[in-house]
């Protein structure tokens, strides 16, 4: 990629700490580096201690200069990197310094943007890197680690040789019509097709397993006044986040936690209890609470041995989607004295003595589809997922057309475009600035 211009962003995090880092890619950086340190030009890939200089030569701060030499660098142009101490206001300084040398500020993801455009990463791995960054849980950066390594990329690109052979006899084939036959029969394109659909199955089953992974599943709350559901909120949170009274009609506004649950996040929705009531405010919560019916997931609808599943539940349970997954729960089981819960189907917890929690929590991970696997081979995105489920289609439809050559030959291609866009082949402008936006700045 030709690109004259020259970034530059602060790449750790706000703050103070020990060492902060300031990044700068480009052409030919070893100026910008002579003109910053006011020393001889960097040897690449060497630390040197050295001080930085402002426009008047005075010392901003003294730290570490790492020069990547093009193309062996992150983003496959010249890149500086400069350790200084952490401060906010002595990063401002060196990267301030740096656009008075001719850089201009990094809009986000920029640097991997350019590696994407260099050939150092596909876009699936480019994704990798944000994810792996914003991974919360040790299983989830080892799943993004893999991503960003190339194992679902691999996976994908060996698909898509499997298809450009097949496509190569196909397509050859028709341009020559009078041996096409033969030339087909070769490779036996029923056969061939049959086997890339179980393969893509199968990597279907990963990315499905690789999106719950980074994006979690949402849960809402759902039931009567003062059944518990803030107590169980905040007993699954270990924290005190919703406030909790024996007044009905506590919570009026919806309140969110995250908790992870074998490394999976579940974002945990407490709502307003539902009933009818003239106090506006609290109507006001109820109207919240059927919004966030709408982005769940998965309906929790809690009940509790008091008062046992009432004529006012199961007429909420009909206001639901019929397609939200529910599951009923039956808190404050503490009061039954250890005596079974009293109706079927139901799971006992006790938000007050934490009893059934266990039992739950791997009950939300059956319910969000979570194999029993120690965690998932790769990271993976939504989009991923349509991108595979697309191509699917396409190869199914090739199977029934294995007569016709001309429409077998098309729905290939459009497999092939389809597994194209997850590794960044074929996609468009507006797909790599959807994504690259999301970055943060200095990556
Ligand atoms: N014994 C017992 N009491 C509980 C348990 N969970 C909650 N409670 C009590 O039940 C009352 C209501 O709890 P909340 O968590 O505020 O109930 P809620 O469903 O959020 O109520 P609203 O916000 O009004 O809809 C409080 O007095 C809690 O202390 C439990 O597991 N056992
Ligand atoms: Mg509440």
């Amino acid at each position: 990629m030709e690109n004259a211009e020259i970034i530059a962003a602060i790449a750790t995090a706000p703050g103070r700490a020990g060492i902060g880092v300031v990044r700068v890619s480009g052409p030919d950086l070893k100026t910008l580096a002579v003109q910053l340190t006011g020393k001889n030009p960097p040897v690449a890939r060497q630390a040197q201690l050295t001080r930085f200089l402002d426009a008047g030569g005075e010392g901003i701060d003294e730290g570490l200069l790492i020069y990547f030499a093009a193309p062996a660098s992150f983003t496959g142009e010249d890149v500086l990197e400069l350790q200084a101490h952490g401060g906010d206001a002595v990063l401002r300084l060196l990267l301030g310094r740096c656009l008075e040398l001719g850089a201009r500020i990094a809009q986000p993801g920029e640097f991997t943007q350019r590696a994407y455009f260099n050939h150092k990463l596909d876009l699936a791995q480019a994704e990798a890197v944000a994810d792996l960054i914003c991974a919360e849980s040790a299983a989830a950066v080892r799943g993004a680690a893999r991503s960003l390594a190339g194992v679902f990329s691999c996976k994908v690109t060996t698909l898509v040789q499997r298809l450009i052979d097949l496509r190569l006899h196909v397509e050859g084939s028709i341009d020559f019509t009078e041996e096409g036959v033969a030339f087909l029969e070769q490779v036996n394109p029923q056969r061939s097709i049959i086997g890339m659909l179980a393969t893509l199955d199968a990597l279907m089953d990963s990315a499905v397993q690789g999106v719950l992974m980074r994006s979690g599943r949402q849960v809402v709350l759902i039931g009567a006044p003062n059944v518990g559901k803030s107590s169980l909120l905040n007993a699954l949170a270990e924290e005190d986040r919703a406030l909790v009274t024996d007044i009905p009609g506590t919570t009026r506004d919806v309140i969110q936690s995250t908790i992870l649950i074998q490394g999976i996040p579940f974002h945990i929705v407490d709502t307003a209890g539902i009933r009818d009531t003239a106090d506006t405010i609290e109507q006001a919560g109820i109207r919240r609470t059927w919004a966030a019916v709408e982005h769940a997931d998965l309906a929790l609808i809690i009940t509790d041995v008091v008062s046992g599943l009432t004529g006012e539940d199961r007429i909420l349970m009909t206001k639901l989607p019929a397609d939200l997954p529910r599951q009923i729960v039956c808190n404050k089981i503490d009061l039954l004295d250890g005596a079974a819960v009293p109706w079927e189907g139901g799971v006992g917890v006790s938000a007050k003595t934490g009893a059934g929690l266990e039992a739950l929590k791997q009950l939300l991970l059956e319910l969000a589809g979570w194999q029993n696997q120690d965690e998932p081979a790769f990271l993976a995105r939504e989009r991923h997922v349509d991108a595979l489920r697309e191509a699917r289609q396409h190869l199914q439809r090739a199977l029934d057309l294995t007569a016709s050559i001309e429409l077998l030959a098309e729905e290939l291609r459009l497999a092939q475009n389809a597994l194209g866009r997850i590794t960044g082949e074929f996609s468009s402008d507006d797909l790599l600035g959807e994504i690259f936006s999301r970055f943060c700045i200095g990556k």
